[in-house]
């Protein structure tokens, strides 16, 4: 018998007894274990965060207060104690509970997330909306270290002073962001939390004056006069001068320090950050020395930490790591920029061996791209490695930074396309149209390992203005080397020559593409195939050759249908008078839910076995017509 049987319902943490409540924080961190082993998921953030989201929950009012949790990727205990528990034995699995907080999950989740740094923005709102509306609900931030380097964190705090409001924010500061966290707040909450000579030394002089007549009086005193000296007596000052009310460090595996200080918190007026200090992975001693390697897993055992299905193939992540190890050897203008992903970019070795020409920014996708811009503006070369669904942060810095001046800044874009299991937070199916609409960009997609590195080496060494790469998440399409031309500005890549059908494919797509015209070959048919390697131009040429050979033309891009390629190439050819029969296999303007890759590509109709079924049976119907 667990104690996590008697949680079932919100609230039901609060009728376990007190001196119990570390037993349950056993049992969940094993069901955490059992959980994501199975599904895969953030483990690290989650068994962190045990104690501070069951005395968050033992404190509040759930669903009347509302908790607010920066990224979401730390909110499974909190679904555990949401009445979810069950539902999280399928964790993010196809038209299963998600790996973050929904909305329409659950009415304890009042805000969805998945990008950082937007907890005190949005935990705002609500605190504005309560106060016009006159009703009494806590609202609580939940905000990680790593998330508080992120720019919109900082606008939020900058306005949490002034706003006159009562919020909670909880800072969950593990020293971590996925790797070590970056940068001079980083620093601040490093002496706050390890300066014990000063905390000692505070606690001596109190206790010393304490013991003197009059020396509580003399304590308030000091506390309430002289800057010099309030300052020694409230660490966070930073956050006190802004407004805030700064009440820590806490230790945040303790139940009991942690249920004061959220009482405390609660009777505050406007805004109070809460300081607590936790141990990522607390509990799982593989994750607590490895952090990183546990933030985000994929199904392993809990005994050896070895993963279960290791991939025998080699990721795109890491022919890009790969490469940009020999691009910098040769140029040393190259330099590398990351927005805290030092590991899922991989960047990780070229941090080691060139660690004055990398930079790791924190959770700052704005910043990086505008510090690129200067970069290359300086002369360097500057390649800013970012995953799709993150860069669509900086729209605006790569328009109106880098590509309105022309900077030769490279983008390396992973998780291009669908990601998988995080779900529609993470899907990188909107870079294809948010990066077309900028002039003067150059945007390329590979459809194998050799096209990648080739269109890296062309980035880096050819071009002199702002140029992207996007490829996808998981292994490396090793296959169709047979095809491989040199890479030549805006030139596509003419795989199949053939007439009547022809199929138009963009970066991993060009091999289901290649397969569904072989099974066509097997029937008779003689289809044409177009890798598009350059994504931000129709080509004129390829539309010339179409309208002389083809009349049905056949798309496949893992991109939302509006702003993609298919789009403006449908655009263009009814602009010109050419009356081709389309056939897009495109995603659908619509938010793409969790599953695997495969599931979702299926579900939407655009993987290879689909678009055969459809093109096959649309061929023999027009021929049937003709006859
Ligand atoms: C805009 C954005 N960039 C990058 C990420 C990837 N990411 C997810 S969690 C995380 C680290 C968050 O660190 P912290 O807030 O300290 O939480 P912890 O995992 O340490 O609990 C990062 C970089 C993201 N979710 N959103």
């Amino acid at each position: 018998m667990s104690l996590l049987d008697e949680i079932n319902e919100t609230g039901d943490v609060k009728k376990i007894p007190r001196e119990k409540l570390p037993e349950l924080a056993k049992d969940i961190r094993k069901f955490l274990l059992h959980i994501t082993s199975i599904n895969g998921g953030h483990l690290a953030s989650n068994l962190g965060a045990v104690e501070l989201t069951i005395a968050l929950h033992r404190a509040l009012d759930l669903p009347k207060d509302k908790i607010i949790w920066d990224v979401g990727h730390q909110a499974y205990v909190h679904k555990i104690l949401t009445g979810r528990k069950e539902a999280m034995e399928h964790l993010r699995q196809l038209d299963c509970i998600s790996g973050f907080p929904k909305r329409r999950e659950s009415d304890c989740d009042p805000f969805g997330a998945g990008h950082s740094s937007t907890s005190i923005a949005a935990a705002m709102g609500f605190a504005a909306a309560r106060d016009l509306k006159g009703t009494d609900e806590k609202i609580v931030a939940v905000i990680g270290d790593g998330a508080l380097t992120g720019g919109e964190a900082l606008e939020a705090l900058n306005n949490a002073g002034k706003l006159g409001s009562n919020l909670i924010i909880i800072l969950n500061d593990n020293e971590r962001s996925i790797a070590r966290n970056v940068g001079g707040l980083a620093s601040y909450l490093d002496n706050i939390r390890t300066d014990n000579n000063y905390l000692k030394l505070k606690t001596d002089v109190e206790r010393g004056l304490k013991s003197i007549p009059f020396g509580a009086q003399i304590i308030d005193h000091m506390k309430t006069s002289k800057e010099a000296i309030k300052r020694f007596f409230i660490p966070g000052m930073l956050f006190e001068d802004m407004g805030i009310t700064y009440l820590g460090p806490v230790n945040g595996h303790d139940l009991e320090a942690l249920d004061k200080v959220i009482t405390a918190a609660k009777r505050v007026q406007g805004a109070v950050i809460v300081h607590v200090i936790t141990k990522k992975g607390k509990g799982y001693k593989k994750a607590e020395w490895h952090p990183a390697r546990f933030h985000g897993v994929s199904p392993f055992y809990v005994k050896s930490g070895e993963v279960r299905n290791p991939s025998s193939g080699e990721s795109w992540t890491h022919v890009f790591s790969e490469k940009m190890l020999e691009l910098a050897e040769n140029e040393p203008k190259l330099t590398a920029i990351t927005a805290a992903m030092p590991f899922g970019t991989g960047l990780y070795d070229f941090k080691n061996k060139y660690p004055d020409r990398f930079f790791d920014v924190g959770i700052a996708e704005e910043y990086a791209v505008t510090f690129a811009a200067g970069l290359a503006a300086a002369g360097m070369i500057p390649v800013v490695a970012i995953y799709s669904t993150f860069l669509q942060r900086a729209y605006d810095q790569i328009l109106h930074d880098v590509c309105l001046q022309n900077l030769h800044v490279v983008f390396a874009i992973d998780r291009a396309g669908l990601v998988g299991n995080d779900g529609e937070t993470h899907q990188g199916i909107y870079d294809i149209s948010y990066l077309s609409t900028i002039p003067g960009l150059t945007v390329m997609s590979p459809k194998n390992k050799w096209e990648l590195k080739e269109m890296l080496t062309f980035a880096v060494n050819e071009c002199d203005g702002p140029v992207a790469v996007r490829y996808p998440r998981g292994n490396a399409i090793e296959d169709m080397e047979e095809y491989n031309k040199p890479i030549r500005l805006y030139e596509n890549e003419w795989m199949l020559k053939g007439n009547k059908v022809a199929f138009i494919s963009t970066g991993c797509m060009t091999r289901e593409a290649l397969s569904v015209c072989e099974r066509l070959t097997e029937d008779g048919y003689t289809p044409g195939l177009v890798n598009i390697r350059f994504l931000d131009k129709v080509d004129s040429d390829m539309l010339i050759s179409l309208a002389k050979d083809y009349d049905t033309v056949v798309t496949l891009e893992e991109n939302s249908f509006t702003g993609s390629y298919t789009e403006r190439l449908m655009a263009e050819a009814a602009g010109r008078g050419l009356a081709f029969d389309f056939m897009p296999f495109t995603l659908p303007k619509k938010y793409i839910e969790h599953g695997t890759v495969g599931e979702l590509r299926e579900r939407y109709g655009i993987d290879g076995g689909a678009v055969y079924e459809k093109v096959s049976s649309y061929l023999k119907e027009k021929l049937q017509e003709k006859n």
